[in-house]
């Protein structure tokens, strides 16, 4: 059977990419790219595009109706350091959206759902090292703790409606089509274009704070291997840990300069996001990804810094 796929909130970060591979696989017509706001070129000129807000049930239930996706990638989300500034909306935006897109795949009778969570659902209690899938989860941030809650509704309708709902909990994604979207790890990306630009970056978390990180092909890579298992050997329904590289922006800034040896960083005084990134895992345990569907990674720290400096230096025409 030919799959029809539905992603909402096709425009992010990890959408731009993700309608991409998954138009080259199935086909630009198969793939329908949704967002509140104007596609990019890349998404207009391969495949259909509709405008939709996930929080508008009566525009979502006309794109099911449409379309009868196989298959519904919900992507739409306020990250962590946005919905410190916007928490009702955040709440309102990751955990109705979510429900709705939920019962419309249950109406609908949708193959799979997939569904981003994030390591924002650990908080200050839980391990910080080699965090485990199951442990201490007390979130601080609204992005957190609406991720967890929305974990627990992806695992309640695959146990009350028998939903095949999949999740992966990212660690932060670098990547350079596409802008990232307001979170505590964007400075992984920023620090790329401004190395390139300017020589200099101010970081505005400290020398020292360690957090997962991933390249976006390996998780874009990652969320197609999960979507592709068999259900059987889905054994976790809330949401997959996985671990990516595990850096701090000193050791980051070391790389960078292994490639541009003037590059200097320095340390913002102060900023809201380093509490943030502070409440987080250092290190992920994704050993039950490895195990259920072969996860592996493929891009480490070097490699992934030296695809980022190459990719942006086009981008940037330098
Ligand atoms: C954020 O920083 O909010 C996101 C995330 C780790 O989920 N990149």
């Amino acid at each position: 059977m030919s799959e029809k796929i539905l992603v909402i909130g096709a425009n992010g970060q990890i959408g731009t990419e993700l309608v991409i591979a998954l138009r080259n696989r199935h086909g630009g017509q198969q793939v329908i790219a949704s967002d509140i706001n104007n596609p990019v070129e890349a998404i207009k000129d391969s495949g259909p595009f509709e405008f939709a807000n996930v929080l508008d049930k009566e525009t979502l239930y006309g794109l099911f109706q449409k379309h009868q996706p196989t298959q519904v990638y919900l992507l739409a989300a306020i990250l962590s350091a946005v919905g410190e500034q916007k928490p009702k909306l955040a709440w309102d935006l990751n955990m109705n959206g979510l429900i709705n897109v939920l019962d419309l795949a249950v109406e609908f009778k949708t193959s799979k759902v997939f569904w981003p969570s994030s390591i924002a659902v650990f908080g200050p209690h839980s391990p910080k090292q080699n965090t485990p899938q199951y442990c201490i989860m007390d979130p601080n941030t609204v992005y957190g703790f609406s991720k967890l809650a929305g974990e627990r509704w992806c695992e309640y309708y695959h146990a009350k409606h028998g939903l095949d709902v999949r999740s992966i909990r990212y660690p932060g994604l670098i990547s350079w089509k596409a802008a990232p979207g307001g979170g505590t790890t964007d400075y992984a990306i920023h620090i790329f274009y401004e190395a390139l630009k300017t020589g200099t970056y101010q970081s505005f978390l400290s020398a020292d704070t360690m957090l997962p990180m991933m390249y976006m092909e390996d998780a874009i890579r990652a969320t197609l291997q999960l979507m592709d298992a068999p259900a059987e050997q889905i054994s976790i329904r809330s949401s997959y840990n996985l671990g990516g590289i595990s850096f701090t922006p000193e050791t980051l800034a070391r790389e960078i300069k292994q490639h541009l040896p003037e590059f200097a960083i320095s340390y913002a005084d102060q900023d809201s996001r380093q509490a943030i990134a502070d409440s987080w895992p250092q290190s992920i345990d994704d050993s039950q990804a490895a195990q259920d569907w072969n996860w592996k990674l493929e891009y480490d720290l070097p490699r992934m810094a030296a695809e980022m400096l190459k990719n942006l230096k086009n981008t940037l025409n330098l």
